[in-house]
């Protein structure tokens, strides 16, 4: 137990709001986590994998209202709008509260209240953070043991006087007396609430039991608070992978790619290359904290501990490493199960077996249109136990970055890689990253473009023209040659329906251009809209693809460039005066280029 101060009077004030039946201060034990699973089987909220092909592994299915994050429903409720900025829902941080007390007062009633100290980032480094997190479902602590340092080393790196983000979750649920409860308890839609107070820093979450909306470390502290905090203090929390890779000679490099919620980080982080020679090591999926080291150069660590990760797709051809880490110690949401207790998806490799149950606990049906998964269906498991996880992942120092990549899901306009000339330039090609609309958040047109500025669109905690600023400015701290060097990638261009570039472990050719680029190796040239490789300079031995091809993937087209200005020029707009001037001149810079 705690003696810190605070802790202990939060904890006391929130048992009286929710009133619930008892309290559970998780000490990350494995036996604890195994009482948990246990009893979530006993009650048929899990299901226990078959023991012989998918070791201690357990199965989940949720309500269909809840199968991603809603963006509808998450609030930035800063003291005023413009704070928020045009991208977020703003809401009056007042007002909120009062809300939702209203529906938080007795809404553990009959349940149990955990408390879960967490660590965002490698305990006691002094990048990392402290968070504590009350929830009510069970589902969420057996999560955050994976994804967090969760538990008793959490609260004693927080010691008796240190502070903690608050973290607030209930699935608004409650038992009354002999009430049964269901299997997925949550509330709809327009019920729930994802709320993130900026001043106060703290979270309180609502309605929800699944994946960024109740695993309040990843999503809502570690990139929306988190961003705040960075501005605050002169760093940068970013929806990011991070990877080492090294080349044949052994020279090891690190790099960072920000592409929006299922385009390709978790299969970037952990892909294998096609090349010989080449090696790629995960530090990190998703999230990347970035604070300048004493060296000048720019330092990151993953705040995560664990990969939640899309399932459809993933294979031993698409991504071997990935595949390898969920064979044992995983928990799945929302994929199919077979007969025999083991899980399925689309692109899993092999047929479905027969009477396999879809992810709403239906007979599968091969002709239906449905598919068996659902289509942003998870796999949670443990960091340390994928193959190719670079054991700097838990170093306090995290590692130095050499490129930033920018990337999204692009049919049209955007080539398969292009390098900003200076770092300006490199923050307006964030700024101005577009993507079309997966399966990771619901309520929006999936497959329609939008822009999403360095993926950051659904994270950013504050207004997103001082998030600009804020990356101009950082550009200025260091000497130029320190910064990272930043590019952009598309592996989803398409001609005639079908992707141009084969992707996955195809994408270790871009990686090794961008690495020698990172030498300053005399293998780019100029075009209007930035450094492009030199023909040749893409390693393409053994690649299955035309040479017509390749030049569709990289071709640079002036109409489709033009009309990509306009929409950029009609996004920056909506920031008035908070667009850093700079953005706009690299603008200008390549409207003057393509004529
Ligand atoms: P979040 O966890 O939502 O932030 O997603 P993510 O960015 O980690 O995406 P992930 O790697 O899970 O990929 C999402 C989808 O994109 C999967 O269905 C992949 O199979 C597909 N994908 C990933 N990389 C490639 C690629 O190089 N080419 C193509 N065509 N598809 C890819
Ligand atoms: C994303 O949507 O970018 C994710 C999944 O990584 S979630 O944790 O649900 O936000
Ligand atoms: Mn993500």
């Amino acid at each position: 137990m705690t003696k810190n101060i605070e802790l202990i009077n939060w904890v006391n004030h929130w048992k009286e709001i929710f009133q619930p039946k008892n309290i559970h201060w998780c000490d990350g034990s494995e036996e604890e986590n195994q009482n948990i699973l246990d009893s979530m089987v006993a009650s048929g909220v899990a299901i226990k994998l078959n023991e012989e092909k998918k070791p201690n592994s357990y199965y989940f299915q949720t309500d269909d209202s809840d199968v991603a994050r809603i963006e509808s429903r998450t609030f930035i409720c800063s003291e005023t709008p413009e704070k928020a900025g045009p991208t977020n829902n703003w809401e009056d941080p007042n007002k909120m509260k009062q809300e939702m007390l209203k529906v938080y007062k007795g809404a553990m009633k009959g349940r149990t209240m955990y408390v879960m100290p967490f660590s965002m980032g490698p305990l006691g480094s002094d990048k990392s953070y402290i968070g504590v997190q009350i929830t009510d479902s069970p589902y969420v602590v057996v999560h955050m043991r994976i994804m967090t340092r969760m538990g008793t080393k959490a609260l004693e790196v927080l010691g008796e006087n240190g502070h903690f983000i608050p973290c607030i979750h209930s699935v608004g649920y409650p038992l009354e007396e002999g009430q049964k409860d269901v299997k997925w308890p949550c509330r709809p839609i327009e019920e729930k609430y994802i709320c993130q107070f900026p001043q106060t820093k703290e979270i309180w979450s609502y309605g929800s039991g699944y994946g960024g909306n109740a695993l309040l470390g990843k999503k809502c502290f570690a990139l929306r608070i988190a961003s705040v905090l960075g501005k605050e203090e002169g760093w940068l929390a970013e929806h990011m992978l991070i990877l080492g890779i090294t080349n044949p000679k052994g020279e090891k490099k690190y790099i960072a790619a920000a592409f929006p919620s299922a385009c390709g980080k978790t299969n970037l982080a952990m892909l294998i290359p096609t090349i010989p020679g080449w090696k790629v090591e995960t530090i990190g999926d998703d999230i990347a904290w970035m604070k300048f080291g004493q060296d000048g150069r720019l330092w990151a660590i993953n705040p995560e501990n664990g990969f939640f990760g899309v399932v459809p797709q993933t294979s031993i051809s698409t991504n071997p490493n990935a595949y390898l880490s969920i064979q044992h110690n995983t928990l799945f949401t929302n994929v199919g199960l077979t007969p025999d207790n083991d899980v399925w998806w689309e692109g899993i490799g092999y047929e479905c077996p027969e009477g396999s149950l879809d992810w709403k606990n239906r007979v599968y049906d091969k002709n239906s249109s449905e598919p068996c998964a659902q289509s942003n269906s998870r796999f949670t498991a443990p960091i340390a136990q994928c193959p190719a996880t670079d054991p700097a992942y838990d170093e306090t120092n995290g590692v130095p970055i050499s490129a930033i990549l920018f990337g999204g899901r692009r049919q049209t306009t955007v080539p398969l890689v292009y390098e900003a000339k200076n770092w300006n330039h490199g923050v307006m090609i964030g700024s101005v990253i577009g993507s079309e609309i997966t399966s990771a958040v619901i309520g929006l047109k999936e497959g329609e473009l939008r822009h999403d500025p360095f993926a950051m669109k659904p994270f950013c905690g504050y207004n997103m023209g001082d998030y600009f600023q804020h990356w101009i400015d950082l550009g200025k701290k260091t000497e130029q040659d320190k910064l990272p060097k930043i590019f952009c990638v598309n592996w989803f261009r398409k001609d005639n329906g079908k992707w141009l570039w084969p992707g996955y472990g195809e994408n270790s050719r871009v990686l090794a251009y961008i690495f020698d680029r990172c030498n300053n190796e005399d293998i780019a040239i100029d075009s209007p809209i930035g450094k492009i490789p030199k023909p040749g300079a893409i390693n393409i031995e053994g690649l299955k693809v035309s040479e017509q091809d390749m030049e569709k993937a990289m071709k640079i087209d002036k109409k489709e460039w033009e009309t990509e200005i306009i929409r950029t020029e009609k996004f920056y707009e909506i920031f008035g005066s908070h667009l850093p001037k700079e953005l706009r001149e690299e603008l200008q810079t390549i409207k003057d280029n393509l004529k």
